[in-house]
């Protein structure tokens, strides 16, 4: 087993979509193997709600676990939080995993997540490392396995 991790440090120039404020902006981030035959679901993990705020710093980590970088799609969509209506979309991008040669050492990613030809594209900036973690390598008790609480 792997750690992806994911250090999302901010968006900028993200569209509003409220009407007397500015937009409500979280991100959402979804992991999936897009495989030829069957895709392998591997969760979303959401990120906190900045209020009126077009440039939202977040500076949250995430982290999945998952086997392996092959074929691994990261996708960011960013949200308005509007209470009582379903969210609005305000951005999102697909992030291709397996071609970027992830290490341990964070990558710098900057996407755009909302093109935009007068004003300036709405962006995301990340931070992805990955690191191979072995389980359970504690020593040589080998036949011992640690069980972990979750
Ligand atoms: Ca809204
Ligand atoms: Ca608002
Ligand atoms: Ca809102």
């Amino acid at each position: 087993m792997g750690v992806l991790t994911v250090f999302l440090d901010k968006c900028t120039n993200l569209p509003n979509s409220d009407l007397m404020t500015a937009s409500d902006p979280y991100v959402r981030l979804e992991l999936e193997q897009d495989n030829w035959t069957k895709d392998v679901d591997y969760g979303y993990q959401k990120s906190t709600t900045k209020q009126d705020d077009l440039n939202p710093v977040y500076g949250e980590t995430f982290t999945f676990n998952i086997p392996t970088l092959d074929n691994m799609v990261l996708t960011c969509k960013i949200k308005d939080d509007d209470t009582g209506s379903f969210d609005d979309k305000l951005g999102w991008c697909k992030i291709k995993l397996e071609e970027l040669g992830l290490s341990e050492t964070p990558m710098e990613i900057e996407r755009v997540v909302d093109r935009n030809v007068i004003t300036a594209n709405g962006m995301i900036f990340l931070k992805l490392s990955y690191s191979e973690k072995e389980q359970g390598a504690a020593g040589g008790n080998s036949g011992v396995t640690d069980e972990v609480d979750v």
